[in-house]
């Protein structure tokens, strides 16, 4: 498979210093326009700033390409009709030279074949609230690739405890970063278990380490909670999602599309609270990847 990989990625790899992967679905869909595009400056800048170099991953005409420039990055978050691509997508993208935002399931597949062994994101997509036949393909995929993915737990609007489930049943490790339950994506707490608590980098490694050599073939989730300053309390969230949830409904938003709606709608019903909490917890997971990154490469 060819991977357009930018000189400092490259180099980076080469010469065994940190590399954290980053998505480019959050950019095109998840956060609008023009607070996507700093997100994205802001969390390659705070990768930077914690030791590692940022690899943000997207597939610019067809090609794989991990490490964008800044004018790749603006163009995935300005042009209209960038396709959100899952692994069904990849040989579609692929052969038809189209240019798209990789989600956790195809930003996860496209950095371990990179070399990269660190991904830093928001929310990974799971068991969808009323329709448990939609199933991200970020769970499968998670299932089969051994990569570490830095997140807040599933985004706040799935069925987080059947997510739970899934995860268990297929092997993917859930580790909590200085927490004791799993994080809700916006809110601290969802009231689910953790596989184990982590308080280090060090231990973190430790980990990812013993899951390479035992040769498990699924991801490692390192679940990190919003912090405090930028919490939407639970209950507070549940009724603007469930309005969001109805109207999804009323209007038929079904299948890739209904995350982003969801997460747009919640923001608009929560004077932006929902948004700010969103760019805060990337910012701080990319944080916490580059720390543990940096771990790695020791
Ligand atoms: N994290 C965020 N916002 C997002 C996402 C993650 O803070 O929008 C994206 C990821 O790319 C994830 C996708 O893979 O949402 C899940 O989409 P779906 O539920 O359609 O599988
Ligand atoms: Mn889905």
């Amino acid at each position: 498979m060819d991977i357009r990989l930018n000189e400092e990625a490259r180099d980076a790899l080469r010469s065994n210093r940190p590399v954290v992967a980053l998505e480019s679905t959050v950019i095109a869909h998840g956060l609008p326009y023009p607070k996507n595009i700093e997100t994205a400056d802001l969390l390659e800048r705070t990768v930077r700033e914690n030791g590692a170099v940022p690899a943000t991953v997207a597939m610019l005409d067809g090609e794989f390409c991990v490490g964008l420039s800044e004018a790749e990055i603006e163009r995935i978050g300005t042009e209209k009709g960038i396709r959100k691509i899952s692994r069904r997508d990849l040989a579609i993208a692929a052969g038809l030279k189209l240019t798209c935002a990789t989600t956790v399931a195809t930003t996860s597949f496209i950095a371990h074949r990179a070399g990269i062994r660190v991904f830093s994101t928001g929310g990974i997509g799971g068991v969808h609230r009323g329709y448990s036949a939609d199933v991200s393909a970020d769970l499968p995929e998670l299932a089969r690739t051994p990569i570490t993915v830095v997140c807040s737990g599933a985004k706040i609007v799935l069925d987080l405890e059947a997510t739970r489930e899934w995860l268990e049943t297929h092997g993917v490790t859930v580790l909590g970063w200085q927490c004791d339950e799993l994080p809700a994506f916006y809110s601290r707490t969802s009231g689910l278990p953790i596989d184990e608590r982590i308080d280090s980098p060090e231990d973190a490694a430790k980990v990812i380490r013993a899951r390479d050599e035992l040769g498990l073939p699924g991801a490692l989730l390192l679940t990190v909670p919003v912090p405090e300053a930028f919490e939407v309390p639970r209950a507070e969230l549940e009724s603007i999602l469930a309005e969001a949830l109805s109207l999804a409904d009323k209007a038929g938003v079904r299948g890739k599309e209904i995350t982003p709606f969801l997460l747009s709608e919640m923001s608009n019903r929560s004077g932006g609270r929902t948004l700010r909490s969103n760019i805060a917890l990337l910012v701080n997971n990319a944080r916490i990847a580059s720390l543990v990154a940096n771990e790695l490469t020791d």
